[in-house]
């Protein structure tokens, strides 16, 4: 999968250097490009921002070097990759809510392209002109207020790239979740079986497969009716 990400702060993104999705990179399955928003502005002052038509408190980006960020990245697509392959996402407290469900559809695609807001936004021009180049999402990470896409940006990254075949290390981590029941998730024990005063629950030690697969089971359904009621229908 082949990822870029346009942004002001290109920097934020060494952390993926490191871990699982570090790995992935050097090993080849994720192909991470990440371009400076102000490298494709023209004045001395690099300048990417400007007051909002109509009034009001902040400021929007202007839509001139986002315009010449995605001609780059989207002009020069490697051969056999059309501009309609690329899905261009825009991280956006005004978009669709991130879900898993999402995170498994992007997984499939085989170039995505960040775009990462700050100030008050992006002109909404370089949203609706992309559109007519690439399929466009506006996504949110969640119900609150970032100061901008990049966080959101990186949990998304995340979430979809350990869905990428070959990522994560062990495949029967990610068949378990794919069976997953909508329930939060049981509580885990290791070594040592006493600590500080505190024991393992007795039947993970019984060696009762029966009765431990009983015993996560309602762990999670009263997990989950206590503090996610909302995921029983
Ligand atoms: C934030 C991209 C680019 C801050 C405030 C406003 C909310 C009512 N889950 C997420 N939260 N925030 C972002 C995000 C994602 N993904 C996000 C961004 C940008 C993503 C700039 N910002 C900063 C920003 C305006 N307020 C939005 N409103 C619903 C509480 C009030 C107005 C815009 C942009």
């Amino acid at each position: 999968m082949r990822i870029d990400i346009v942004t002001i702060f290109p920097e934020f993104f060494s952390v993926l250097d490191v871990s699982l999705l570090g790995k992935a990179r050097t090993s080849g399955l994720l192909d991470l490009g990440v371009h400076d928003l102000r490298d494709f502005t023209h004045d001395r002052h690099r300048t990417v921002d400007d007051t909002p038509y109509g009034g009001g408190a902040g400021m929007v980006m202007k839509p001139e070097p986002w315009g010449e960020a995605f001609d780059d990245i989207l002009g020069a697509l490697s051969s056999g990759e059309s501009a309609e392959q690329a899905t261009v996402i825009f991280p956006s407290p005004a978009g669709e809510r991130f879900t898993q469900a999402m995170a498994r559809e992007l997984a499939e695609e085989p170039h995505l392209v960040f775009g990462c807001g700050r100030y008050e936004g992006i002109d909404q021009r370089v949203i609706d002109y992309t559109a007519t180049r690439a399929r466009v999402r506006e996504i949110s990470l969640g119900d609150y207020v970032l100061n901008g896409g990049e966080v959101a940006v990186m949990a998304m990254i995340e979430a979809i790239g350990r869905l990428v075949p070959g990522v994560v290390g062990n495949p029967a981590s990610l068949t378990e979740e794919s069976h997953e029941d909508g329930l939060l998730e049981y509580p885990s024990y290791t070594k040592p079986a006493q600590w500080r005063g505190l024991t393992v629950p007795p039947v993970l030690t019984s060696g009762n497969h029966g009765a431990i697969a009983a015993w996560r089971h309602e762990q999670q359904l009263e997990r989950t009716r206590r503090v996610r009621p909302d995921l029983l229908n």
